[in-house]
Parts: C-alpha cells; sequence; structure tokens
C-alpha cells in the first residue's frame, strides 16, 4: 500500500521494524552516541519489551546494533522497561532500569558494559544481586529511575517516580555509593495532587549564564534545576524550572503556577517520555522523546512499525523571558540540507495563500519570519479574548490578526493540509497575546487518524518579529516557535498530499492585517540507517 509505505520518515530515528517506545540511557563514550529504546521485536504493537540499540557519530545518522537487553531473568521476565545511564567519573557505566516481573511487581535493576573498551558496548552484564531497589510497602506504580547526580556528601541520587493516595504524583529519592545497595530517604524531591502516576522523571541542571548544558551534578548559584515528569494521565510531558536544595534534596517551582504536571507542556503535540542527556563531546544537554502513532492499531499492523523518536534537541534555558526552556533541533540535522529555496519580503494580505514551488516537500527544513504592521496591532482592540489553539476553530477561523503561518502537507486543491500558524489576540487588558498552532483537523481525509488542534501562547517580546522553523518528514512535522520557546511536534497521515502532490504555501488568514513574510526552506536528504558493518570492515 503506497499510502502507508510513505509514511516512514527519511530521517527520524526508527528502528527497521516492529514497535517501539521511550528513549532510554541515552550516553556518549569512546566517540558514539549510544541510544537505547523500548522495543517490542515481534510486532508493532507494544509488547515483549526490550532494550532496542543503536551507534551514532552525529546524532543523526545511525547504525542498528543487536538488542543490548531482553527479558531473561526472574526480575525483568515481563520487560525491560525504561532506565537511565550514569557515567561515573571513572569512566565506568550504571545502567539503571525498571524490571517488569511477575504478578504485575515493578523492580529496579543495575546493568552495566561487559566491556567498556568497546566503543560499542554490545554485551550488557545484570548484576546478579538483581533488584537493587524494590517498591516500597504498597506501592505498585514504581518504575523508570532516572540519571544520578552526586550530592554535596559525595553521595548519588536517583528519583524515581510513582503515586500515592490514588492521584498524587511522587517523586521519590534514593540515595547510593556503589549502585548496589540503595536508601530510600525520607522526603520526597516533589509531589503534586491530582496529577497520577509520574513515569520517566528526568530532573537536571540548566545554566543561568552560558548557552552550555551543565553536566548531571551541577548546582549552587547560576544554576536552576528542571523537573519533567511524564504523565501516564493524557501521555503528556511537562516540566518546571525550579531550585534544588542538594542538603535536604528537595525541589522548589520557581511558579508554583507553573509547576510540573500544571505549567509548561515539554511540547504541546505528540511527544512523551523524553529524556535528556549531557553530551561531553559538545558540551550540551539534549533531549529525546518518544512520537507515538496517532492512526490505529491496525494501521501500525499493516505498517509492521509504530513509532518515531522526536530529532533530538538541545535544551537550554531561555535568558530572554526566564521562565521557560528553549529546545532546538540538533545543529547536526543541518547536515541533511540540500537544495534552498529563498521567498524574501513576500506581502501577504488579509485572506492570502502563496504557492511556494520548491518541488516535492514531504522532506523538508522550514525557516520563516514573519512581521506584522504593530501600529495596527497596538491600536486596535480585538475581542477574541479566550482564544486557544484547541478550540478556537483552527486555521479556518479569522480573526484581526491571525491565523498567519505556513501549510505543510497540503495539496494543490486543499482536500488536505496541515496549518502551522501565529494567532494574535488581546487580553481584557489590551495587551496582545500570541497563539503558537498546529492544526491537524484537514490533514488526512483517512477517518481513523486522530486530529486534534494543539497549541498554547507564546511569549513573542517587544523586538521580535514572529518566528518558525519547521521540520517535514512525511507523516511528522515538528514546528518551533520564537527560537524554541513552544515546540508542537504533530503526526500526519495525509492520502493525496504524499509524493510530488505534497506542496508548501504561506498564508495570511486574518482579517485586519497584512503580513510580510521571509520562507527559507531546504530539501532534507535522507539519513543513514543501517546495520552495523559486519566485523572487518573499516569504521
Ligand atoms: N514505558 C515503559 C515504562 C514507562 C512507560 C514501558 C512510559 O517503563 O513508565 O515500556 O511510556
Amino acid at each position: 500500500n503506497e499510502m502507508l509505505s510513505w509514511q516512514r520518515t527519511s530521517y527520524h530515528f526508527q528502528p527497521q521494524k516492529n514497535w517501539m517506545n521511550d528513549p532510554n540511557g541515552p550516553l556518549f563514550h569512546l566517540g558514539w552516541y549510544h541510544f537505547f529504546y523500548q522495543y517490542g521485536p515481534n510486532s508493532a504493537v507494544w509488547g515483549n519489551i526490550t532494550w532496542g540499540h543503536a551507534v551514532s557519530k552525529d546524532l543523526i545518522n545511525w547504525f542498528h546494533l543487536p538488542i543490548a537487553m531482553v527479558p531473561d531473568h526472574w526480575f525483568d521476565s515481563e520487560g525491560v522497561w525504561t532506565g537511565s545511564a550514569t557515567i561515573l567519573p571513572d569512566g565506568q557505566i550504571i545502567m539503571l532500569y525498571t524490571g517488569g516481573a511477575a504478578d504485575g511487581a515493578q523492580l529496579q535493576n543495575l546493568a552495566y558494559p561487559l566491556n567498556l573498551s568497546d566503543p560499542l558496548l554490545l554485551e550488557w552484564v545484570k548484576y546478579p544481586g538483581n533488584p537493587v531497589i524494590v517498591p516500597p510497602p504498597g506501592m505498585k506504580d514504581f518504575r523508570d529511575p532516572s540519571t544520578a547526580w552526586l550530592g554535596p556528601d559525595k553521595k548519588w541520587r536517583i528519583t524515581i517516580g510513582s503515586l500515592v493516595n490514588n492521584n498524587t504524583g511522587i517523586a521519590l529519592v534514593y540515595k547510593t555509593t556503589d549502585f548496589k545497595t540503595f536508601e530510600l530517604l525520607d522526603g520526597l524531591l516533589h509531589e503534586i495532587p491530582g496529577t497520577g502516576m509520574w513515569e520517566c522523571i528526568d530532573f537536571y541542571p540548566v545554566s543561568l549564564t552560558t548557552k552550555d548544558g551543565l553536566d548531571i551534578s551541577a548546582y549552587g548559584p547560576g544554576v536552576k534545576h528542571v523537573l519533567k515528569v511524564s504523565m501516564a494521565v493524557g501521555m503528556e510531558d511537562y516540566y518546571a524550572i525550579g531550585t534544588y536544595d542538594p542538603i535536604n534534596d528537595k525541589w522548589t517551582p520557581d511558579d508554583p503556577k507553573a509547576d510540573v504536571g500544571i505549567g509548561h507542556r515539554v511540547d504541546d503535540g505528540k511527544f512523551y517520555a523524553s529524556k535528556t542527556f549531557y553530551d561531553q563531546k559538545k558540551k550540551r544537554r539534549i533531549t529525546w522523546a518518544w512520537i507515538p502513532e496517532s492512526d490505529s492499531e491496525s494501521s501500525d499492523l499493516l505498517k509492521g512499525w509504530a513509532s518515531l523518536q522526536a530529532i533530538p534537541r538541545t535544551v537550554v534555558f531561555d535568558t530572554k523571558t526566564r521562565t521557560n526552556l528553549l529546545q532546538w533541533p540538533v545543529e547536526e540535522v543541518e547536515s541533511l540540507r540540500s537544495e534552498s529555496y529563498d521567498f524574501g519580503n513576500l506581502k501577504l494580505e488579509p485572506g492570502s495563500v502563496l504557492p511556494l514551488n520548491i518541488g516535492s516537500a514531504t522532506q523538508l527544513d522550514i525557516v520563516a519570519t514573519f512581521e506584522i504592521d504593530n501600529e495596527a496591532l497596538q491600536s486596535t482592540v480585538e475581542a477574541s479574548v479566550d482564544y486557544k489553539c484547541s478550540t478556537s476553530g483552527g486555521a479556518g477561523s479569522r480573526g484581526v490578526f491571525g491565523p498567519f503561518g505556513i501549510l505543510v502537507l497540503a495539496d494543490e486543491l486543499f482536500s488536505e493540509l496541515t496549518p502551522i500558524y501565529f494567532y494574535i489576540s488581546k487580553e481584557p487588558n489590551g495587551n496582545a497575546k500570541t497563539h503558537f498552532c498546529a492544526d491537524q483537523s484537514r490533514s488526512s481525509k483517512a477517518s481513523d487518524v486522530a486530529k486534534p488542534i494543539y497549541g498554547s501562547d507564546v511569549p513573542v517580546l517587544h523586538d521580535e518579529n514572529f518566528l518558525m522553523r519547521i521540520l517535514v518528514d512525511h507523516s511528522i512535522v515538528e514546528s518551533f516557535a520564537q527560537g524554541g520557546r513552544r515546540v508542537i511536534t504533530s503526526r500526519v497521515y495525509p492520502t493525496k498530499a504524499i509524493n510530488r502532490e505534497a506542496k508548501l504555501f504561506v498564508f495570511n488568514n486574518a482579517t485586519g492585517v497584512s503580513v510580510t513574510a521571509s520562507v527559507k526552506a531546504w530539501q532534507m536528504s535522507c539519513a543513514e540507517m543501517n546495520p552495523f558493518p559486519p566485523k572487518g570492515n573499516d569504521l
């Protein structure tokens, strides 16, 4: 089936076939980026979870390696679930992961590479004394150990998510010196009633002063800590920025209203179980994330695969707003840029759509800047006070100052299209508020796919234009606003807007303002994703 095979991506990480979910234990070792992932080797549906494994020199082109760990012990007989890597100061690699065991038990286990001098880390040893942590009495959901960080008392800490009192999400903290015996601390790193089970907790420092990432154990002045939880209810990742007290192992959000599970989504679209790691090669913190499908299970079975990984993103503190992170595709993705197209100074009157002739528009990197008449914006009082991307009618619904943006994966007749756009509304006090949205409602003629409208408001500072970057790769669209202050990942399943029928447009559907747009687009080459060359071949 042409449509189904068209959906497979060309430069996003995915296994050759079958099921994938969470990123696991990303790390950099002896010149190679290692990526492990929840992998169901027998079918395109979750089950019998193992750790898939791949290596890369640049986070974009990959070699698939043999499965790193399979369920072969009593302590992980139901599945080798999610875990994280810690690189110790002496270079040892510690892998902690959750074993799914008999009767639904969730146990924390230790594994390490058999041979640290193997750059490919092909063989993994499970510590015979596993499990190293069993759930506290009465706790059932208890999984996804984090990377460990070193405290001032020279002990390592990890955090593990759970829930108590039916619905309070919690982050437990354990201390250890040898990763074999652990001590549960009395207090919690953090908790929030009403947020449900916290999966895949990620906890890491960000610098307030430099663009460099920080290694896991940094703390002190000039450093904030990000707490990210993956909320099982609704499968959404949330983060908040706050202060870590390494004496009492407690974390406090800067803004209680923007606390974890309440404030910032990591990504307003389809994006779950994200996990960061510190890249010591380029001194940056990078996040991975599982991008699930939005189609039906039967389509996945027909395709023979399900899920993608997001293009890895650098993560830094936004020193301009000081309230959010900036996420940006790693610079290495730009090595795939081939033919480029420049459309400068496009004047878009209210209600206009312009085709951008670039040939097939299925694998693209797009950078777009929009300028509007600031005077008109200041002087007009517009009523759309309660504008919300998800409920305000999508790109077809017009206001004075929006929507304007880009149509991706659109066919000539607009029978299918995915608008990525800004919409400016006014607050009751007259202040402008900018929304960044992705509208999937007309993205596909197929009836068995989800077609939500995603998005939220994004800070646009007074000297800034409206900026977007969009990565298009067949069935995935990753959209970044204002340098990565907001990100929306969409899964789309066009049936007409495919191959050479897939086109690109820029539009202004506002009623009251003209927009000047500049768009630069690159065709993207395919990334290499091959089995590792057999022994004897040159690396
Ligand atoms: N996926 C894993 C769990 C984790 C969940 C199992 C999050 O360890 O909590 O595949 O997607």
